[in-house]
């Protein structure tokens, strides 16, 4: 096979990078490891950015965005018994809309059905070859055949576990990682969210959040010890553990139900630098990592792959190679505001139990208190949240 980018990994950067590039008229082949459904299986992410709205309805993908996503013009910090609502409208004009990850991957496989996109599923033992030259290829195994795909470009786009970020040398990549010492139990359930927005909850016994995906679809997340068993974690645990993390006046009318999934997620943030090695070019997790307090992850792994698609197109219709040569250090410029401000919810939000002598607790209530009485804080917050333009 030869195609001009090889594209490895077909979640959210993959297959958008791969349904921009087709726009441009840009030959791409995706190499998927895992199944169709498999990728559709996973839930994750929930909240979209006002900004990448707007990217996936220029992209033609807006029509069920439209239809089923909820706008949320605020959200919900609940501390010390009580709630503050930070206003996006009033503070940004702007909102975030919840619509979840795996509907997007299912408008984006829909999409590639529709237009006959070159998507190969459960493609094992990728590896990339002569990535420093001209001309570099990939191989892998297809239904137990060994294929090879001649490429101009590689992206990679396959997540935080790939090989992609691999092939770079040591010597020619520096990254930087904080691993926190919690992780988020998640619950799915099909029961009417607790509240019509979210709410991110600071509390004495840890964080909680009450998110959603539609009326009749919640999503809840408590955060949890590395060394919990998810066994350790009946539904009547979760709740009761989710009820007592929360102001009374929220949990009146919460409604229970059995989950119909549940995980635990380690929180982390990591960045690799720089994000392009001779023709690799990374894109979304597998260049850096976010924790999940500021919703940050999949919204910054589309707008890597908007920068992306605007490079290849300057480099193949207008002979214009300085998007491609700036992509690291452009990307990594966005990359590390998101990088900072999921750390600082992060920070903000948790239970540090093992490091605390009291004094960041203090600080932690000093902040919320700052929050709730500055409309700087707010909009500094709301602006971040709302997503930083691309
Ligand atoms: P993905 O989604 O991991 O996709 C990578 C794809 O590459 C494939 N792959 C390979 N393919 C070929 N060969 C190999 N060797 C391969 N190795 C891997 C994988 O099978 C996969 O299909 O990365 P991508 O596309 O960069 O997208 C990133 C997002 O998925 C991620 O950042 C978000 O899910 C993070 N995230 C959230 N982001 C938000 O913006 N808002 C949120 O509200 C939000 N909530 C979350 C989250 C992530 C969570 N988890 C489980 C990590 C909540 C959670 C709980
Ligand atoms: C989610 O709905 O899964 C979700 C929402 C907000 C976050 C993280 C996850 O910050």
């Amino acid at each position: 096979m030869r195609t001009q980018v090889a594209i490895i990994g077909g979640g959210p950067a993959g297959s958008l990078l791969s349904h921009l590039l087709d726009d441009e008229g840009i030959d791409n082949v995706v190499l998927e490891q895992r199944s169709r459904d498999y990728v559709l299986g996973r839930i994750r992410a929930g909240v979209i950015e006002h900004g990448t709205a707007d990217v996936l309805r220029a992209a033609g993908l807006g029509e069920r965005l439209d239809r089923e996503g909820m706008i949320h013009e605020g959200v919900g910090l609940a501390f010390g018994g009580r709630r503050l609502r930070v206003d996006f409208a009033s503070l940004t004009g702007k909102y975030v809309m919840i619509y979840g990850q795996t509907q997007i991957q299912e408008d984006l496989y829909e999409a590639a059905t529709a237009r006959d996109a070159r998507f190969v599923f459960e493609a094992d033992d990728v590896a990339l070859h002569d990535i420093q030259s001209e001309s570099p290829w990939v191989t892998c195994t297809i239904d137990g055949a060994s294929e090879r795909l001649d490429c101009d470009f590689v992206a990679g786009c396959d997540g935080s576990h790939g090989v992609s970020p691999t092939v770079i040398p040591a010597g020619a990549r520096r990254t930087f990682t904080r691993d926190y010492p919690f992780g988020w139990l998640g619950i799915l359930s099909e029961t009417a969210p607790i509240d019509e927005e979210l709410i991110y909850a600071n509390h004495e016994r840890g964080f909680a959040l009450c998110s959603m995906r539609h009326a009749h679809l919640s999503r809840y997340y408590v955060q949890c010890r590395l060394k919990d068993d998810i066994e350790d974690w009946s539904d009547d645990r979760f709740w009761s553990e989710l009820v007592s993390r929360l102001p009374a006046e929220a949990t009146a009318d919460l409604e229970t139900g059995p989950s119909i999934e549940k995980s635990i997620t380690p929180l982390r943030s990591f960045v690799a630098e720089p994000m392009q090695w001779g023709r690799l070019f990374l894109a979304g997790d597998a260049a850096h990592t976010v924790p999940p307090t500021g919703a940050k992850g999949l919204n910054l792994a589309l707008g890597d792959v908007v920068y992306l698609s605007w490079a290849f197109r300057d480099h193949y219709h207008r002979a214009d190679d300085r998007g491609l040569e700036g992509y690291s250090d452009r990307a990594l410029l966005r990359a590390w505001k998101s990088v900072r401000f999921s750390w600082w919810m992060t920070t903000l939000l948790h239970r540090f139990p093992e490091t605390d002598d009291g004094f960041d607790r203090r600080l932690q209530q000093t902040e919320l208190e700052y929050l709730a009485s500055s409309r700087a804080a707010q909009q500094s917050l709301a602006e971040n949240y709302v997503g930083l333009p691309l």
